[in-house]
């Protein structure tokens, strides 16, 4: 009987020290505060940091998804052109929202994504969506081409990840 009793306390010093905190796995983006650039003279169109370069093209449907089989951009990968627009919308499963990294974009686009990106939580950071049919749009005007990586903050663990390719 004296070897169960060493085998039950090593079980519990094992539980005791086994379950740490958990760090959060941050795909906190490194908050690359906007560069800081002299406002152009006469107020060209050009992209000021802060200005919200407005969709002249196409809106594009994403759905925000979380059931049983994950959590998902539908459709995850997505071509655009320079000027179209993405819609967010959540279908099941929230709280959802948008993120990009911001150095997984083209050189260049922090600024001009961060002003087309409404309420933003930090740099690229969209706001939680908490209600199913909770939207958020996100336009592409004036944005360099390239690939755009996003995720799910609540969800990156879950892989809800896409990509957005501007032509
Ligand atoms: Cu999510």
């Amino acid at each position: 009987m004296k070897g169960y009793w060493v085998v039950m306390a090593s079980v519990v010093a094992a539980a005791a020290c086994g379950g740490g905190g958990e760090k959060a796995s941050s795909g906190a983006t490194t908050a690359a505060a906007p560069p800081v650039t002299p406002a152009p003279a006469g107020g060209a169109a050009a992209a000021a940091p802060g200005a919200a370069v407005p969709i002249t093209g196409k809106t594009w449907d994403v759905k925000m998804v979380g059931d049983a089989a994950g959590y998902r951009f539908e459709p995850a990968t997505l071509t655009i052109s320079s000027g179209d627009g993405v819609k967010f919308t959540v279908v099941s499963g929230p709280p959802h929202n948008v993120t990009f990294w911001t150095d997984s974009i083209p050189g260049g686009a922090v600024a001009t994504l961060g002003g087309n990106m409404p309420q933003t939580m930090a740099p690229l950071t969209g706001p939680m969506l908490l209600n199913l049919n909770d939207t958020y749009v996100v336009s592409f005007g004036g944005t360099p081409p390239g690939t755009y990586h996003f995720y799910c903050t609540p969800h990156l663990a879950f892989n809800m990840k896409g990509t957005i390719t501007v032509k």
